[in-house]
């Protein structure tokens, strides 16, 4: 007979004959909110005082077993019961504990799993413990229990790496006990039936031993401190992970004070504002709504840009005509893509049969009039008006009725590109990062007339290709490249002003960018914003102090960057070193100009570069070129190497508040007040005392 009992509004209990399902079911990812953890322990509670059920089943309903805990309870007053507590109370159940999980099982999901006395994967289960990119740490008995199934060196690679480990490997460590395939109530009528005949073991994970393994959390340890100094929790979960050897009670203590201490860093706060933030930039109703169908899509253009899209394409299975002008151009496009592919498959996203069907949709053409059959066409060709106008002209003529018709422009007007056409309706941006198969920015640029079908399907296709889509209005330099032409400019004054590029480079590096702007600029080639320097000359206000006289000598002598063996570097063998002959350019302008250089603190250089990087973002909201602060911190995180442990520039502001922003700003001012001038909606905020959160929330 069965007997359905509802502990509460998550969580049942179903009992049949001996055996007690306990059902979790917390739509949309089974995340262990308050209520959650009240119907568990609750429900054990129960069971136990009864001690009519000899085995109890433990299984979640839905797409996913529990993703973990609520992170949208972090950050506000803990509700009891805590996490680890409950968990407690199911390892210590007198009855014994089986969970069955499927989907992924993350975080506080996964300890869950753990603590109970056996685990059954269904097919397809992966487990992680992402804690750690979200500046946390497991905190519910995973540093404790884990290394007690599996020992201490898989425990530090899984909370380390927050890596999704797949349910054969799991089997294989000894982190699940069964895999198979089945449906997750079938699974836990079937384990549990097992217990009850002897077929399948149980025990309390408490029980076991840790296996003893100082030189691995010693190494690791080291590693850190040589690598993520900067970072709070990697180095709390190498402490807890060598608490495990301690009794249960003592161990979990450790954790618990390791947990709440990472809690409160603004480390952790950054984290959790990307993760919803990476959510939040597709849930406008702009990214709703009807799409168009895209099976097939046209690149424009075999260069670097051109090629890495339509290698994203195919690597999200979509079959993709490239258009060339040239056989060699398009030579090199096809000899590109396939290069780019079989990167992927030494990086492991692919196998190399994979790698073959990719290649297989690739169609390689000569002329625009092969593009007549697809839904949608990207133009990735020299950034010139009149190219590029040339060519939205004879799609216009050439393609399908509906198809929609981007551009991959990073600066120029969308508008005007659409002026070329007779549909305006369907053509937009969609501007990628280089390399635009590994970088996951898309911005999405809605022009005048766009319709909304087909910003829609802009967020369709970002979704299918991996990317953060993020809406955009037409600007010079959209969200992205009109901010960083702004703040790039004070790395330049800094320069002529007394730092040296390298200090510039390691101060910004030691802030957590990925490479500092001087480095960035030799990667990308230092020609880029020679020429973008000249196209703007005419139009340069002649207030502006001027930033680019080292950067265009640097150039004239051809020293381009990486790719030319030097630029503010020189590159060959091993690291690449200063170069000198930049600092006599540095020197000679500096004498020309009449500056007597001044020395700088590697604080007040983040501290320069940071506010010219908020000031251009807050104007960037204010006249709505982005939608939200959000949207500009996504576009940092996704598209600009911005640290991902500060949130996005917007973010960061809130940590200093727009108070001392507008301080600094008109401190600053009193050497140059054309380039720093405080945005009117700072100013309000200071007034007013609010947040680019309050913003974010509508407020
Ligand atoms: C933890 O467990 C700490 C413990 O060790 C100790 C505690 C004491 N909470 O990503 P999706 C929402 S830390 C609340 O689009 P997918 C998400 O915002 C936690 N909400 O789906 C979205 O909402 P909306 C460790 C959550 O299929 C919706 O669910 N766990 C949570 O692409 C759908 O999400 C993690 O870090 C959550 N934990 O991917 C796992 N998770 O629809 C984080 C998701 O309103 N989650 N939401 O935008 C994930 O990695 C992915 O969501 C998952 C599904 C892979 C599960």
């Amino acid at each position: 007979m069965t007997d359905v009992t509802q502990v509460n509004e998550k969580i049942s209990i179903e009992t049949q004959g001996d055996i007690a399902l306990i059902i979790i079911d917390n739509p949309p990812v089974n995340a262990t909110g308050q209520v959650v953890r009240q119907g568990l322990q609750d429900a054990i509670t129960k069971l136990n005082d009864e001690g009519t059920a000899k085995v109890i089943a433990i299984y979640a309903e839905g797409r996913t077993f529990v993703a973990g805990a609520d992170i949208t309870e972090f950050g506000k007053p803990p509700q009891p019961p805590a996490l680890p507590d409950v968990y407690n109370v199911i390892e210590d159940s007198e009855i014994p504990v089986i969970s069955v999980m499927h989907g992924t099982a993350l975080g506080g999901g996964f300890e869950l799993g753990l603590a109970t006395h056996a685990r059954i994967g269904i097919k397809g289960l992966r487990v992680g413990l992402p804690e750690i990119l979200l500046g946390l740490l497991p905190g519910a008995g995973g540093t404790q229990r884990l290394p007690r199934l599996a020992g201490i060196p898989f425990t530090l690679d899984m909370a380390l790496s927050g890596r999704q480990v797949k349910a054969e490997e799991a089997l294989e460590k000894g982190v699940i006990d069964r895999l198979v395939d089945a449906t997750p109530r079938e699974a836990a009528l079937q384990a549990a039936q097992d217990v009850l005949d002897g077929k399948l073991a149980t025990r309390r994970t408490c029980d076991v031993d840790v296996e003893a393994d100082d030189k691995a959390l010693e190494d690791t340890a080291a590693m850190l401190k040589a690598k993520q100094a900067h970072l709070y929790s990697p180095h709390k979960i190498v402490e807890a992970v060598a608490a495990s050897a301690l009794p249960r009670t003592e161990g979990l203590k450790i954790e618990r004070q390791a947990f709440v201490d990472s809690m409160q860093t603004p480390q952790r706060a950054g984290l959790i504002h990307a993760f919803f933030g990476e959510r939040a930039v597709s849930g406008i109703p702009e990214a709703k709504g009807d799409t168009r169908e895209i099976a097939k899509i046209g690149v424009i253009g075999g260069g670097t840009m051109g090629s890495g899209i339509a290698t994203s394409c195919l690597l999200a299975g979509i079959p993709v005509r490239l258009v060339e002008v040239a056989q060699d151009g398009l030579d090199r496009g096809v000899a590109t893509i396939t290069k780019n592919l079989e990167g992927a498959v030494s990086r492991g996203k692919m196998s190399a049969d994979q790698k073959d069907t990719a290649l297989k949709m690739l169609e390689p053409s000569l002329g625009l009039d092969v593009l007549s059959d697809v839904d949608l066409v990207i133009e990735a060709v020299f950034e010139q008006m009149d190219v590029k106008k040339d060519i939205f002209g004879k799609l216009n003529t050439v393609c399908k009725p509906g198809a929609i018709l981007a551009s991959n422009t990073s600066y120029l007007d969308v508008n005007e590109i659409a002026a070329c056409t007779d549909r305006p309706q369907d053509v937009l941006g969609l501007h990628f990062f280089s390399p635009a198969h590994v970088m996951r920015l898309l911005e999405i640029v809605q022009g005048a007339k766009t319709a909304p079908d087909v910003i829609a399907t802009g967020f369709a296709l970002a979704k299918k290709l991996k990317k953060v889509g993020v809406l955009a209005q037409v600007c010079d330099g959209f969200i992205g490249n009109r901010i960083l032409a702004h703040y790039s400019k004070t790395a330049s004054y800094l320069v002529l002003d007394g730092a040296s590029p390298q200090q510039v480079d390691d101060a910004l590096e030691g802030f957590g960018f990925a490479m500092g702007p001087h480095k960035v600029g030799d990667l990308a080639g230092l020609d880029i914003g020679w020429m973008t320097r000249k196209r703007k000359a005419a139009t340069r206000d002649p207030n502006e102090r001027y930033a680019g006289d080292v950067a265009d000598k640097i150039c004239e002598n051809g020293w381009f960057g990486r790719k030319a063996g030097q630029g503010y570097y020189i590159y060959g063998q091993g690291a690449p070193v200063p170069n000198p002959e930049v600092a006599k350019i540095i020197d000679d302008v500096r004498a020309e100009k009449g500056i007597t250089p001044r020395a700088f603190s590697d604080e007040e250089i983040v501290e320069r570069y940071m506010t010219a990087m908020i000031v251009e973002a807050t104007r960037v909201v204010e006249d709505g070129t982005a939608k939200r602060p959000v949207d500009v911190d996504m576009v940092f995180l996704f598209g600009y190497g911005f640290p991902r442990f500060r949130g996005g520039p917007l973010h960061y502001a809130d940590t200093i508040g727009a108070k001392d922003l507008v301080a600094r700003i008109t401190e600053y001012a009193k050497e140059d007040a054309n380039y720093w001038q405080v945005p009117p909606l700072l100013q309000k905020m200071a007034d007013e005392g609010t947040t680019f959160a309050d913003l974010n929330k509508g407020a």
